[in-house]
């Protein structure tokens, strides 16, 4: 394979707003294929519905823009049939925990490895502004004129809850923050967690403080992830062991944002090898005793 450039990874014209999150994270996705020098024909980036889903438009792999909320499903069922397909999620605020959150929970559950990408920008931008899971309280939208009457649900907590095996958050604008989370998710065998701050300038440009150097605080480990230089010495940097899961609750819990990877547990099976394994061994039986074995 000939030496690829971003360029070659382009694919068709972008329809995002001008200083649109979005650029952010599909570069550093970009920036993943390129530096681990993975097969465009090798990778699918999956997608629901969402200004966020239309990512895999964007990037010259396999992909689908599917059903909204069901991107796992059909990673699944791809996982499933080709393992060695490096398969990224791209899911929004809404896709992932309003209706496709049942779906989040059995592919974490299930640890189907795969990478997954939640581009929390607070709420529904495709269908110009309704409130999402995520959107903090008092927030006007149009689905909350009288601005969102609930607390923003806490993704962090929930993953981790639900028995996430890799666990991170990072944000738009940090991209050597959001790259270097992003091939550890990649290298970690399970499903891959990670949540991304990410800016809508057009419906809600409020949502996320990124001028302020201080406004996130950062988690950091010699097996976690490093510290962009210009944040170091301006804000709140915490050493946190990412295999310490009583710990990333409390920083998922505290008001304060984190980023960095809140845990990782390396031994959880992986639904989709258990799968291959048992069909494996099930292909190796002969048939007919099978059957005979169901004789009344
Ligand atoms: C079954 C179904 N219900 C509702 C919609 C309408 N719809 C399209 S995108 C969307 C929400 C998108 O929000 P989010 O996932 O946060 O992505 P964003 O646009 O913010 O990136 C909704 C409700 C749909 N396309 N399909
Ligand atoms: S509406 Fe918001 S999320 Fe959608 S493309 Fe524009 S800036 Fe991005
Ligand atoms: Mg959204």
């Amino acid at each position: 394979m000939t030496q690829l450039t971003m360029q070659d990874l382009n694919a068709n014209q972008i329809r995002w707003c001008e200083g649109c999150g979005n650029f952010g994270i599909i570069n550093g996705v970009k920036k993943l294929i390129l530096d681990l020098e993975l097969d465009p024909k090798n990778v699918a980036n999956i997608s629901g519905i969402g200004c966020s889903s239309r990512a895999p438009h964007y990037i010259n792999t396999y992909g689908i823009n599917s059903i909204h909320g069901r991107a796992i499903p059909i990673a699944t069922g791809l996982k499933l049939a080709r393992p060695d397909i490096d398969i990224i999620i791209h899911s929004g605020d809404g896709d992932a925990a309003s209706i496709g959150g049942n779906h989040l929970l059995h592919g974490v559950n299930k640890n189907i490895n795969v990478v997954f990408i939640m581009y929390d920008n607070g709420l529904y931008s495709l269908t110009k502004s309704q409130t999402s899971p995520t959107t903090p309280r008092g927030h006007k939208t149009n689905t909350s004129p009288y601005g969102s009457l609930l607390d923003p649900l806490n993704i962090m907590q929930l993953v981790l809850g639900m028995g996430g095996s890799f666990v991170a958050s990072t944000a738009d604008w940090m991209p050597a923050h959001l790259l270097e989370t992003l091939k550890k998710a990649h290298a970690h065998k399970g499903f891959s967690f990670v949540h991304v701050w990410q800016r809508c300038p057009h419906f809600f440009p409020d949502y996320v403080e990124h001028s302020r150097l201080d406004a996130f605080s950062f988690l950091t480990h010699e097996q976690g992830i490093s510290v962009p230089e210009k944040y170091q010495g301006q804000t709140q940097i915490i050493d946190h062991q990412p295999s310490n899961l009583g710990a990333a609750f409390q920083y998922a819990h505290e008001e304060q944002p984190y980023l960095g990877l809140f845990y990782q547990n390396e031994a959880k099976l992986v639904y989709d090898e258990q799968v291959n394994s048992q069909t494996r061994d099930a292909q190796a039986l002969n048939l007919e005793d099978v059957i005979n074995g169901y004789a009344i």
